[in-house]
């Protein structure tokens, strides 16, 4: 089989580089080592920055979000008993969409076999050939058949466990890592949310964090060991935890009711250099991960499909390279300044193990100079509603 781009990983990165060049006329080929069902099985994020929805509307899958998600303005931070608002529309102009990454796969798959477009499932043994030649491939299996797909370029959009990052050279590749001593346990539940508007809540026990996918499905989040599994948890000592860590008033009024989805994300950032090599291009977790406490996972991936798209559009309508051959550069410039925004926030908002009482009156310092300082407000609200590409 050939094609200009083979698209390894059917996850957020690749179905949209793949809808974005079908829209320009650039044929892909996209392999998923999973099912789709498999893929839209998993929960993951839910806010969407200002450039993702730009990006969703170029690519002709942006009516369903349009309809059903939700624009908030801004979003609340409380410790203890306190509580104050980021407006992000007064700051910046802009607001973010609260609509899940679930429904965005979902209505990229949709519009992909509208298209027509060549998608592989259960493909095993990835394996990218030549990437540093003119020439290089991809080879995979698919119901015991070899396969073989001969590209101009391939994308790497296969995720941190995928195959992408590991076929550039160890003595090539620099890895950047810092593991969090906790992790997040998160529920989806058929009930109103507590509050119009996420809650980013720091208390003594430790973070939560108070979210929805609509009207009535809301998640939630609560800080906990790397020990811990979601078996640990029933959903009484779940809500009851929360309860404990949000506001009195919210905590009164939280409607509770059976888990619907229940798991733990361990949290880490990580960052690999270069993300490319010769003809291969990483997109998305294949390259980063991010803690989720600044939402910047896939709105990360989205910057760099829009940067590694521009490029491949650039080259198959003018041959000039300069987009491909900057990619790594400027698509990194902008995920090390998701890195410390996120590294940022979740330092500020959860508890450490070994934190002393010196830390913790600074980490309520810092709390307390986010409430009263609206410069400090801006430059949150700048980073959350995403920096310009
Ligand atoms: P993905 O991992 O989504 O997709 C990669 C795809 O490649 C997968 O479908 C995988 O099956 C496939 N694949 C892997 N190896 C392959 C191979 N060898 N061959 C073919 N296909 C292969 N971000 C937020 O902003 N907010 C959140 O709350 C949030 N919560 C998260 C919770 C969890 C548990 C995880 C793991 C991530 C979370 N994220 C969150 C980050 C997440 O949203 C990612 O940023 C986003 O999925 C990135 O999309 P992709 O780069 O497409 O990677
Ligand atoms: C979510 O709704 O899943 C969510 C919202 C904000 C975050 C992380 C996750 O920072």
């Amino acid at each position: 089989m050939k094609t200009k781009v083979a698209i390894i990983g059917g996850g957020p990165s690749g179905l949209l580089l793949a809808q974005l060049l079908h829209v320009r006329g650039i044929d892909s080929v996209m392999l998923e080592r999973k099912t789709k069902d498999y893929v839209l099985s998993r929960i993951r994020a839910g806010v969407l920055e200002r450039g993702l929805l730009a990006l969703l509307r170029e690519a002709g899958v942006a009516d369903r979000m349009e309809r059903e998600g939700l624009p908030h303005d801004g979003t609340l931070i409380s410790y203890g008993e306190e509580m104050f608002r980021i407006d992000f529309t007064a700051r910046t102009g802009h607001a973010v969409m609260v609509y899940g990454q679930t429904e965005v796969t979902r209505d990229l798959y949709e519009a992909r076999e509208k298209a027509g477009a060549v998608m592989e499932f259960n493909a095993e043994d990835v394996v990218v050939h030549d990437a540093t030649s003119d020439a290089p491939s991809v080879t995979y299996r698919v119901a015991g058949q070899d396969r073989r797909i001969d590209c101009d370029f391939i994308a790497g959009c296969d995720g941190f466990h995928g195959v992408s990052r590991q076929t550039i050279p160890l003595d090539v590749r620099r890895e950047y890592e810092k593991v969090y001593p906790f992790g997040w346990l998160g529920i989806l539940s058929e009930t109103p949310p507590v509050s119009d508007e996420i809650i980013y809540a720091s208390s003594e026990r430790g973070f939560a964090l108070c979210s929805m996918r609509n009207k009535n499905l809301s998640r939630y989040y609560i800080q906990c060991d790397l020990s811990d599994k979601p078996e640990d948890w029933t959903d009484a000592a779940f809500w009851e935890e929360l309860k404990r860590r949000i506001p009195a008033a919210q905590a009164a009024t939280l409607v509770t009711g059976p888990s619907i989805e229940k798991s733990i994300a361990p949290l880490r950032s990580f960052v690999t250099e270069p993300m490319q090599w010769g003809r291969l291009f990483l997109c998305g977790d294949a390259a980063h991960i991010v803690p989720p406490t600044g939402a910047k996972g896939l709105n990360t991936a989205a910057s760099d499909v829009h940067y590694l798209y521009n490029g491949l559009r650039q080259f198959y309508e003018t041959g000039d390279r300069a987009g491909l051959d900057g990619y790594s550069e400027k698509a990194l410039a902008r995920v090390w300044k998701a890195e410390r925004f996120s590294w940022w926030f979740s330092n500020l908002m959860h508890r450490y193990p070994a934190q002393s009482a010196f830390d913790l009156k600074i980490q309520q310092a810092e709390i307390a100079f986010l409430r009263d300082n609206g410069a400090a407000q801006q430059a949150l609200a700048e980073n959350y509603v995403g920096l310009p590409y």
